[in-house]
């Protein structure tokens, strides 16, 4: 039987129901980009909040490029479950705040719609680093991507993220406030899009430039959770807790957490229920999380796959890996600035425990997809920073050598092959390989501005990733990480 409004009194006794009448929920919020991320988190705390009595919140998800998500939920009454794990503890439940499903291509007209409703007060965003068509170093609007060039040669047919957010903006009647909260893993994501969405603006209609600039706002946020992308594994363990179908299912770590800049053009929903915080300044936040999570994160994703180890869990058990995980944390710790009253180290801690969490199947694979546009975030500010003060960082250095050395191989250590998913990938792979050596290697490797910027790198740093990468072409990922088993 599956999951509908139905049948979900049906659902195993202990899983949690939405405890409100959806029939009452009105749209409020707009969501781009309809994955396992958003239904995970910023949809649970609006779910709170509509629990907490606020009826006005009911989530319009849009998916511009996927458009299974959009009909399975359609086929549930936009129902769908969440089991949130912890070693062998899981809790269960039913999330009802999304009211509406679209795939924008088949149903743009009512998206810009939405968009120019006044009801929606609020947009949230989770299109991840490349949805917003930037330049990675620089933060910068790439004129030149194919969906930028589309978008402004059919400005009521676009299919970007900052087109659909332009074409429905147009449409909105002045006077009528917004929020747009990105909630992508970038440092200072709101003001990021609020410069993009103005830099696209401004390339046609400078009118819309100006409203961008002074009617809507652009908190930043910092987003935390886990939650690897479902397999047919974790969605039959789902439903098993469930006790119905559920093609939506999701399975994450039990730990959430939102920090969110008090920035808000009109009314927004209270957040706060679901535990998020609001906050004056984010930035602290988002720097420390997107180094030492997500970074440390990238970094076991590539020596994951390049020694054969398929999920995070799995990574960390190894102890090779394990250590030079710490190590690279260390590193980027270094250079961190933590919150007000954060202790980093017991941060830290955390994370590396949270990493072990075995229930959660999440796959060294799919962290390590996008790199072009991961990387600079995650690790080159920390380098940049580092080497201008004279100081080298062993594991961070080592960490971009796999990277390198990931993108130039066709398999991992064990002979299997290794697919990077990352569409800004070809250009840089095609430098690495074609190299004649490994300095030459790093040299054209770091040439890449897009990726690297264009400030140059030190001598002394690059010859010691081109050592990196010798001894990664001659013995391996784990001779190259030996090292921090024994300093
Ligand atoms: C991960 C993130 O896929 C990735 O790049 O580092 O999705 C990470 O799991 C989340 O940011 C955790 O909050």
């Amino acid at each position: 039987m599956r999951l509908t409004q139905r049948n979900c009194c049906r659902a195993n006794a202990e899983v949690q129901q939405p405890g409100y009448d959806r029939s009452r929920l009105s749209r409020g919020v707009l969501h781009l980009g309809l994955g396992a991320f958003h239904r995970a988190h910023q949809a649970l705390y609006t779910e709170a909040a509509i629990h907490a009595g606020d009826s006005r919140w009911g989530i319009v998800g849009v998916s511009l490029r996927e458009p299974r998500t959009p009909r399975t939920l359609a086929a549930q009454d936009f129902l769908y479950s969440v089991t949130e794990c912890e070693g062998a503890a899981a809790t269960t439940r039913v999330v009802g705040a999304v009211v509406q499903a679209w795939y924008a291509p088949h149903a743009l007209e009512e998206v810009l719609g939405a968009l120019a409703d006044p009801g929606i007060a609020v947009v949230t965003c989770t299109v991840t680093e490349k949805g917003y068509c930037l330049h990675p170093s620089s933060a910068d609007l790439d004129t030149q991507h194919p969906d930028i060039r589309h978008d402004l040669a059919h400005r009521d047919a676009p299919r970007s993220t900052l087109g659909v957010l332009a074409a429905g903006l147009r449409r909105r009647p002045a006077g009528a406030p917004l929020s747009i909260v990105c909630c992508d893993n970038m440092p200072t994501n709101g003001d990021t899009l609020r410069k993009l969405l103005g830099q696209y603006a401004a390339l046609k209609d400078p009118v819309l430039a100006r409203r961008v600039r002074d009617d809507v706002t652009f908190p930043n946020t910092m987003v935390d959770r886990i939650v690897p992308a479902a397999t047919p594994a974790s969605r039959r363990d789902a439903q098993r807790r469930l006790g119905l179908r559920d093609e939506a299912a999701i399975v994450c770590e039990a730990f959430t957490q939102w920090v969110i800049e008090d920035r808000f053009a009109g009314p927004r929903p209270a957040w706060e229920a679901g535990g998020a915080l609001l906050t004056g300044d984010v930035r602290p936040f988002q720097a420390m999380k997107l180094q030492l999570l997500n970074g440390t994160h990238s970094a076991i994703a590539y020596a994951g796959q390049l020694c054969g180890l398929q999920t995070v869990a799995e990574a960390m058990d190894d102890p090779l890996v394990g250590a030079f995980a710490r190590g690279v944390m260390a590193d980027l710790r270094a250079t961190v600035q933590a919150p007000p009253g954060y202790d980093v180290a017991a941060y830290s801690e955390a994370l590396l425990q949270r990493f072990r969490n075995a229930a959660l199947d999440h796959r060294t694979a799919q962290i390590a997809a996008d790199g072009t546009q991961k990387v600079p975030l995650r690790w080159l500010p920390a380098l940049r920073e580092s080497l201008a003060a004279g100081v080298a960082r062993p594991c961070l250095e080592r960490a971009l050598a796999l990277w390198l050395h990931y993108l130039r191989c066709d398999t991992n250590q064990h002979g299997e092959p290794l697919a990077a998913s990352d569409p800004g990938a070809p250009p840089l792979a095609a430098a690495l390989r074609g190299a004649h050596d490994d300095t030459d290697a790093i040299h054209q490797a770091l040439a890449h501005g897009a990726v690297f910027g264009e400030a140059p790198w030190p001598k002394q740093f690059q010859l010691r990733l081109a050592a990196h990468l010798t001894v990664l072409r001659e013995r391996g990922a784990a001779a190259l990480m030996s090292f921090t088993a024994t300093t």
